[in-house]
Formats: C-alpha cells, sequence, structure tokens
C-alpha cells in the first residue's frame, strides 16, 4: 500500500554527463544542485526512445509537460515548480502502475463514505461516487458495492489539514485529494480536502466527479499517466471536467490490472 505522492521508488541512472545550463546569475549552486537531482529523479529517461538522455534534454521534457517555452536552460521560474509538493512517480510513460502491481482480488470491491462537503447535499456526492465507480467497472470485471456502516475496502472521506495519515492537506489549492494503492488498512481509501470548493458541474469549483475518478483510479491500482488526455494525468489545471470520459489509456492500464469485462 502507497499512497500516490510515495508511489514511486526511483533507482537513478547515472546517466548524468553534462551539467544543466542555467540563467546566469539567477540560480544558486545549492538550487542548481537540487535541479540536477530533481530531473534525474522525475525523468529517468527519455520518454520516447525510453533511453537515458542529458540533463538538458530532461530539462526540456519538464517544460514540454509544465506547457512552457523550451529553453533547456534553468530559470528560476521551473525552480519554482520544482520546490512545489508533488507526486512521486515519474513524469513519463502513459498509464502507469504502482510498484508490485497491488489490486483488489476479489470480484466485489465495497466502499463507505464517511464523511461529507457542505459544498454538495450528500444524495449528489453518493450519485458522484457511484458514477465514478461505474466508469472504472464498465472496463473491468470488478463491481462496487457501497455499505452504510462498518470497514469497507475503500474508506471516502473529506476531511481538511491533518486528518490522521501521514498526509495533511494544504489549506485551499495546491493538493486538492490523495488516495492509497489497494490493500488493508488505508489500502484504497480516498481523502478529498474539505478546503476545496467542490462542485457538480452546476458552479465554479473543483469537478467532483472528476476528482472521484482520479483518485478511485489509484484506490484501484492506477498511478499518473502522462497522457493530458487522460483521467490519470496528474494534473486538474486545463482538464476538461464538464465532459470527459476515461480516455484509451486510463483503459488500457486498468484492464492490464483487472482484464476487461466480459458482460
Ligand atoms: C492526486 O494525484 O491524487 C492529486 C491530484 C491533485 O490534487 N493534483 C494537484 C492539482 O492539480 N491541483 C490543482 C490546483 C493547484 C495548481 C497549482 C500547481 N499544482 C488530484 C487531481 C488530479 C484531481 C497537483 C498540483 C498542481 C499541485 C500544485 C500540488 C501545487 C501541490 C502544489
Ligand atoms: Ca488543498
Ligand atoms: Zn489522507
Ligand atoms: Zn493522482
Amino acid at each position: 500500500m502507497q499512497l500516490t505522492v510515495l508511489c514511486a521508488v526511483c533507482l537513478l541512472p547515472s546517466s548524468l554527463a553534462l551539467p544543466l545550463p542555467r540563467e546566469a546569475g539567477d540560480v544558486s549552486q545549492p538550487q542548481w544542485e537540487q535541479a540536477q537531482n530533481y530531473l534525474t529523479k522525475f525523468y529517468p529517461y527519455d520518454s520516447k526512445t525510453k533511453d537515458a538522455n542529458s540533463l538538458e534534454a530532461k530539462l526540456k521534457e519538464m517544460e514540454k509537460f509544465f506547457h512552457l517555452p523550451i529553453t533547456g536552460i534553468l530559470s528560476p521560474r521551473i525552480i519554482k515548480i520544482m520546490r512545489k509538493p508533488r507526486c512521486g512517480m515519474p513524469d513519463v510513460a502513459a498509464f502507469s502502475l504502482f510498484p508490485d502491481s497491488p489490486k483488489w482480488t476479489s470480484e466485489v470491491v465495497t466502499y463507505r463514505i464517511t464523511s461529507y462537503t457542505r459544498d454538495l447535499p450528500q444524495f449528489k456526492v453518493n450519485q458522484l461516487v457511484e458514477k465514478a465507480f461505474k466508469l472504472w467497472s464498465k472496463e473491468i470485471p470488478l463491481h462496487f458495492r457501497r455499505i452504510p456502516y462498518g470497514i469497507a475496502d475503500i474508506m471516502i472521506s473529506f476531511a481538511r489539514g491533518a486528518h490522521g495519515d501521514a498526509y495533511p492537506f494544504d489549506g485551499p489549492g495546491n493538493t486538492l485529494a490523495h488516495a492509497f494503492s489497494p490493500g488493508p488498512g488505508l489500502g484504497g481509501d480516498a481523502h478529498f480536502d474539505k478546503d476545496e470548493r467542490w462542485t457538480d458541474g452546476s458552479g465554479r469549483g473543483i469537478n467532483f466527479l472528476y476528482a472521484a475518478t482520479h483518485e478511485f483510479g489509484h484506490s484501484l491500482g492506477l498511478g499518473h499517466s502522462s497522457d493530458p488526455k487522460a483521467v490519470m494525468y496528474p494534473t486538474y489545471e486545463n482538464r476538461d471536467p464538464e465532459d470527459f470520459r476515461l480516455s484509451q489509456d486510463d483503459i488500457e492500464g486498468i484492464q492490464k490490472l483487472y482484464g476487461e469485462r466480459n458482460d
């Protein structure tokens, strides 16, 4: 069981040949060294050729990923992004699984919603959770069953700040939610930051159906995808949450774990 923010233990290739160009005067030595470590960790190889590549090429991949001008030169702007807390998955390949590919082994997986947000009526949250699970169960031979009390495989809650696991939420914005990969105890559980403004699509705020579908992808064993069309893409910004469906990449990822639904 791993939380998405701790989901990859990176074995770093020693592919660092050339040092990274930096904007003269703007980037200090420690920042420059940290940036090189960051790039080696999160961009271990070329996303197309899968070969080890230079630090400059890694930086260009990162700039591309964050839709920044592609310069290959380390700037204070890119350092700011590196400093933001982020998931430990490399931003390469399309879909990804957690190490050891944890998954649910029973055909029926239970869930329980233990707390709610004030932003949406409870029945609406129940509906959207059901809908999010359906998006996944349409593709795989699993059934999701809601239980009203007791311990479910996937415990779902809204919480703010420190909430009993090692990953306190951070107030409005930044991290919106997190979920644990399949397993006992916290495994599979999905937590949503109560400090966000949650919406069913009818008002401004974070689309709960979208976030729930993403989190349940983690609860089922999917890591992040580098495909910007995938629901398992790591960021909410620039998504179109009003009209979304699982992408081919999400479907391939989940079917790799559970196989296809045959009814
Ligand atoms: C997950 O992977 O389960 C969490 C993911 C999420 O919260 N992603 C952050 C995000 O997109 N936040 C949007 C608002 C902040 C924008 C600033 C830049 N930034 C669940 C989503 C996909 C439903 C990732 C993120 C983006 C982030 C951050 C995290 C700044 C911390 C700080
Ligand atoms: Ca937050
Ligand atoms: Zn939590
Ligand atoms: Zn995620």
